[in-house]
């Protein structure tokens, strides 16, 4: 990670990678991503396998979330030093081809309520911290943008600077992960910021941003991103519901992103450096 994105990365809680993948490798990853049930996206594996896997652990990505979400010790040229625990694949239509109704038959059904995995005003083990001069991003995503994005036509939108934010939203309840019912909900919306990036583009993002999906209303292309997230060692939010035929045929430094969520103690005569049958997130 390079000064300048560590700067921006605190500042905003998001940074944009441009052009990252080549157009063969985006071609490769698009065809998978296309043929995917787009139906169940929460649950399909297609990110974990085939080409779209070397996304998981991507050159551009892995000093990066190595640099925001491990500690030194832990780390190794054998294993990962941090988690990935949720993928999930989304197509949003080019604007204009199909009923809106279709496309929630199909596809993922958008959450456009400014949202965040948990208040950042609560300490908690998934939120956003600095100390020491280092970056604890708590639950990260990593979005793979595999088509053309157009600020203000449909990618994810930020309200940055939010996760660090020390008050809540104005809404009822200091507790809820979302702007609904705050008083200010249209200024939020307004202050949020989004996006333009070309086709193999990366963004990446604390969960403890407040962020939104937002409909799909670029003419030109249809939206096919790759949504990965990642974790410390220490933590899971999401259930990886993975089955282990999958992971085993992974490289082996690739199954150590998704070993078991704990430290201490050994298993099969080791730390917790090695994914095993028997060593695996559930
Ligand atoms: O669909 C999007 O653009 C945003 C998805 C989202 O909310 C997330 O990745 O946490
Ligand atoms: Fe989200």
């Amino acid at each position: 990670m390079t000064n300048e994105q560590k700067f921006f990365y605190d500042l905003r809680g998001w940074i944009l990678i441009p052009n990252v993948l080549s157009s063969s490798e985006i071609d490769e990853m698009k065809a998978e991503a296309y043929a995917c049930d787009g139906s169940r996206p929460l649950r399909n594996s297609r990110g974990y396998v085939g080409s779209l896997q070397k996304l998981l652990d991507y050159p551009a990505i892995v000093g990066i979330l190595t640099e925001i979400l491990s500690e030194p010790y832990y780390l190794s040229d054998g294993y990962y030093s941090f988690r990935c625990e949720n993928s999930f694949i989304s197509i949003r239509h080019r604007a204009g081809t199909v009923s809106k109704e279709q496309d929630s038959e199909n596809y993922l059904q958008i959450n456009d309520l400014p949202h965040v995995v948990r208040p950042p005003q609560q300490a908690n083990a998934m939120r956003y911290q600095v100390k020491g001069n280092k970056i604890y991003s708590g639950l990260t995503r990593v979005v793979w943008e595999l088509e053309e994005v157009k600020a203000g036509q449909g990618g994810t939108t930020f309200l940055s600077g939010s996760h660090k934010a020390n008050f809540n939203y104005g809404g009822p309840d200091p507790y809820r992960p979302n702007i609904s019912e705050s008083p200010w909900e249209e200024s939020i919306r307004e202050a949020m910021e989004g996006y333009s990036c070309p086709p193999g583009s990366v963004v990446i993002f604390t969960e403890s941003l407040i962020h939104a999906a937002n409909e799909w209303t670029n003419p030109n292309n249809p939206r096919c991103a790759v949504f990965n997230c990642y974790n410390s060692l220490w933590a899971q939010w999401y259930l990886l519901n993975l089955d282990h035929e999958i992971i085993e045929k992974m490289p082996e430094k690739r199954r150590s992103l998704f070993r078991g969520t704990w430290q201490l103690g050994e298993l099969n005569g080791s730390r917790n450096h090695n994914y095993a049958k028997n060593n695996r997130s559930i």
